[in-house]
C-alpha cells in the first residue's frame, strides 16, 4: 500500500476518532503491548513429531493443502514468516508432542527441557516468549478416550508424570526466556454415550490434577491453566473436564481457567463468560477459535463473536490479566496464511475495541438512555478503523492491506511447494 495514502487516511481517521473523544495513537500504544500466542499446531495439522497421522482425542483436521511442516526447522521457518507479517511482538504456544529427540524414542513421562532445547534457542534468538501444553492425545495410552481420569492406576500415573514433565519444561522455557510460561492442561476424557457414573471420573481427575500440580513453582515462572469443554468427537455425552468442573477447580486451587471459543453450546458466547470468571479468578487464558456448527476450529475471522471477546477485554480493563492464545487448525488453505489471517483479526478486533468511545457508551447506559446506546453502538461500527490499522502496520514496518499475501505466496512457491 502507498505510504502517502496511509498517512492521509490516518490523519483523517485520527480526526474522526478525536471527535468521538478517542485518542487513536494511545489505542495503538496499548495494542502494541498485547502479545498473542501463536499455536504451533496450525503449521502441521496437529501432527507433532512423534508419529504421523490423525491426532485423536476428538481433534479433527480437514484439508490437504500442500506444504505441511514436517519437522522443527520447517515449522520454525513458517512461524518466522508469520511473525514477520504481524505488527507487534508475539509468542509461541508449543505442545509437548513437538519435542525434538534426534530420532530417539522418548516417552511422554520422560520428557525434559533438553528435548526442547532447539525451540528454546530459537525463541531466544528471535526474542519471543513461549507457552506450553502437555499432550494428552495422539498416544496409545489415550486411545480409549481416558487419560488423567482413567480408571487404571498405571495409565493415570503415566499421564500424571507427563503433566509433571510438562511443568518442568514450562519452567525451563520461562527461565531461559525471562517471561512466564502459561502451561495449559486440556484432556480429552469423556464418553460417547450416556454414562452411569459421572462422579468417579471427576473425583479421579481432581486427584490427578492435584498430583500434577503438587510441585510448587513460582507464578513468575509458570502459570498453570485448565481448559474445559462441553463435548468432543467421541465424547458427545459426557466430558469429565467440563467448564464448571475446571472453573471450580481453578478457583479453589488458584489456577488460570482457559476459555476456548469453540467449547460451548452454539448459542452460548464465550465472551459473556469473561467478566463472570474474573469475579473469582486473577488471570485467565483464552483459546480464540471459531466454531462452525460445532467445535470445528475454523480460522478466526473478524466476526461479532471475536469483536465481543475483544470488547469484553478492553471494556473490563482485563488485558493485563488475560493471556490470549489462538486455537484452530485448517489444512485446506495455506497454513502460514491461516496464522496471519487469524492473528491479524485478533489484533484488529482489539484495535476496534480500543478505539471505542467507551465512556460515552457507558454514560448512555448508566443514564438509562438505551436508544442512544443502540444508536451509538451501530454508528461506531463504520468508523475508519481500517485507516488506523494500516497506519499501525506501516508504522511497525509490517505489510499493509493484502500485501502480506504476496509474501506468503512467494514463500509458498520457493519453500512450501517443494516439500
Ligand atoms: C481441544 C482443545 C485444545 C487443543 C489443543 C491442540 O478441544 O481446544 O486446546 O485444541 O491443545
Ligand atoms: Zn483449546
Amino acid at each position: 500500500m502507498n505510504q502517502s495514502a496511509i498517512d492521509r487516511g490516518y490523519a483523517h481517521a485520527k480526526t474522526v476518532f478525536a471527535e468521538w473523544g478517542v485518542d487513536s495513537d494511545a489505542a495503538i500504544g496499548k495494542l502494541k503491548a498485547v502479545p498473542i500466542s501463536l499455536h504451533c499446531w496450525q503449521g502441521d495439522d496437529v501432527n507433532g513429531f512423534e508419529t504421523a497421522g490423525a491426532p485423536g482425542g476428538g481433534l479433527a483436521v480437514t484439508g490437504n493443502y500442500p506444504g505441511r511442516a514436517r519437522n522443527g526447522d520447517e515449522l520454525r521457518s513458517d512461524l518466522e514468516l508469520a511473525y514477520k507479517l504481524l505488527p507487534g511482538k508475539h509468542r509461541l504456544n508449543l505442545h509437548a508432542l513437538y519435542a525434538e529427540t534426534s530420532g530417539k524414542k522418548v516417552e511422554r513421562d520422560a520428557q525434559g527441557p533438553e528435548h526442547f532445547a532447539r525451540w528454546m534457542d530459537w525463541a531466544k534468538s528471535i526474542g519471543i516468549g513461549v507457552d506450553f501444553n502437555p499432550s494428552y492425545f495422539a498416544h496409545p495410552k489415550a486411545n480409549d478416550g481416558f487419560t488423567l481420569a482413567h480408571r487404571d492406576d498405571g495409565i493415570r500415573k503415566f499421564w500424571i508424570d507427563h503433566g509433571k514433565c510438562s511443568r518442568r519444561i514450562a519452567r525451563a522455557f520461562a527461565e531461559k526466556l525471562g517471561t512466564p510460561c502459561v502451561n495449559n492442561v486440556w484432556i480429552p476424557d469423556g464418553y460417547k454415550d450416556t454414562p452411569v457414573d459421572r462422579k468417579s471420573p471427576r473425583e479421579r481427575l481432581e486427584k490427578s490434577l492435584d498430583a500434577v500440580f503438587a510441585d510448587k513453582i513460582d507464578e513468575s515462572l509458570v502459570l498453570d491453566a485448565v481448559e474445559g469443554k462441553l463435548f468432543g468427537i467421541g465424547s458427545e455425552s459426557y466430558v469429565v473436564g467440563s467448564h464448571e468442573f475446571y472453573l471450580g477447580y481453578a478457583i479453589r486451587r488458584n489456577k488460570l481457567v482457559c476459555l476456548d471459543a469453540g467449547h460451548y453450546h452454539p448459542t452460548e458466547q464465550m465472551s459473556d463468560k469473561i467478566s463472570s470468571v474474573f469475579t473469582s479468578l486473577g488471570r485467565i487464558l483464552l483459546h480464540v477459535s471459531r466454531g462452525v456448527r460445532w467445535d470445528s476450529d475454523h480460522v478466526v475471522t473478524l466476526n461479532d463473536d471475536l469483536l465481543a471477546i475483544a470488547q469484553e477485554l478492553v471494556r473490563g480493563d482485563y488485558l493485563d490479566r488475560t493471556h490470549i492464545g489462538l486455537d484452530y487448525f485448517d489444512a485446506s488453505i495455506n497454513r502460514v496464511a491461516a496464522w496471519v489471517i487469524g492473528t491479524r483479526n485478533m489484533l484488529k478486533a482489539l484495535l476496534i475495541a480500543l478505539l471505542e468511545p467507551i465512556q460515552q457508551l457507558k454514560d448512555a447506559e448508566e443514564s438509562g438512555d438505551y436508544t442512544k446506546r443502540l444508536a451509538m453502538q451501530e454508528e461506531i461500527r463504520t468508523l475508519p478503523v481500517g485507516a488506523v490499522w494500516d497506519h499501525y502496520c506501516a508504522q511497525s514496518g509490517v505489510a499493509t492491506g493484502l500485501d502480506w499475501l504476496d509474501e506468503v505466496r512467494r514463500y509458498e512457491k520457493s519453500v512450501l511447494s517443494i516439500r
